[in-house]
């Protein structure tokens, strides 16, 4: 019975190489410098894949994959359907925010009830946001550089992640306002959890040890 690991390159891969050695597992390849998709580990019953960040969920979910590594800020947007998250992994952290360019009072466009232009890559998130503080708001759904909207007049607002704060420092940008606080959790397809059990749990086991829960 094989185990088919879901991660995204970059940050959550290497900060999910600790963990997944307190499982006993260690990839045999890199995927920065392969070209593989399907990465073999020392484990002959465990694989990796390696896929966008914001697909991961979908691999899991359709049991592509019986587990995977992803983002809040990707589970809000995706809903979490057929996923079991048993697991906040406390990596790749950062902030989801509000930013603005330096020279907009946001908080007076809010006291006045200006309808505000937002653009984003997390809809579904910004909108759940600005609903909760009675905010109008109309998204344009972006998939990268939401930095640049508010500069060249797309919008007033961006939601966006926020880690150093040097790219909103650099575009002459300010948070404004905290969404939430993010962080990486493990998931695990639902069905796989009851069929492949035996396997999964002393994986799950291990992974909470190493983040220490
Ligand atoms: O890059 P790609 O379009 O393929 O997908 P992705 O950006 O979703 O993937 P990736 O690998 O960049 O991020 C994976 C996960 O890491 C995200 O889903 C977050 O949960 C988490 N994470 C942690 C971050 C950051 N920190 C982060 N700083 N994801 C993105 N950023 C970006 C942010 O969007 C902004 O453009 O970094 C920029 C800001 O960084 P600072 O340090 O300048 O503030
Ligand atoms: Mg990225």
């Amino acid at each position: 019975m094989t185990i088919t690991i879901a991660l995204s390159k970059g940050r959550i891969f290497e900060e999910t190489l600790p963990l997944l050695a307190a499982a006993g597992i260690t990839p045999l390849e890199d995927p920065e410098t392969s070209r593989k998709l399907i990465l073999p580990t020392n484990r002959a019953d465990v694989r990796l894949i390696i896929v966008r960040a914001s697909d991961v969920p979908t691999y899991v979910q359709y049991g592509a994959a019986d587990l995977g590594v992803a983002g809040k800020d990707v589970l809000n947007e995706h809903g979490g359907t057929g996923l079991y998250q048993p697991l906040d992994l406390n990596i790749a952290r950062c902030r989801m925010m509000v930013a603005v360019r330096d020279d907009f009072d946001y908080d007076s466009a809010v006291r006045q009830g200006a309808r505000l232009r937002v653009a984003t890559k997390y809809v579904q998130t910004a909108r759940e946001h600005f609903a909760a503080k009675g905010v109008h708001v109309d998204l344009i759904k972006l998939y990268g550089s939401m930095e640049l909207a508010p500069l060249v007049g797309l919008s007033d607002a961006i939601v966006d992640l926020v880690s150093s704060g040097n790219t909103l420092k650099a575009n002459h940008l300010k948070a404004v306002e905290e969404v939430s606080a993010i962080s990486s959790r493990l998931i695990v397809n639902q069905a796989s959890l009851k069929l492949k059990r035996a396997a999964i749990q002393p994986m799950l086991d291990a992974f909470a040890g190493a983040v220490g829960k």
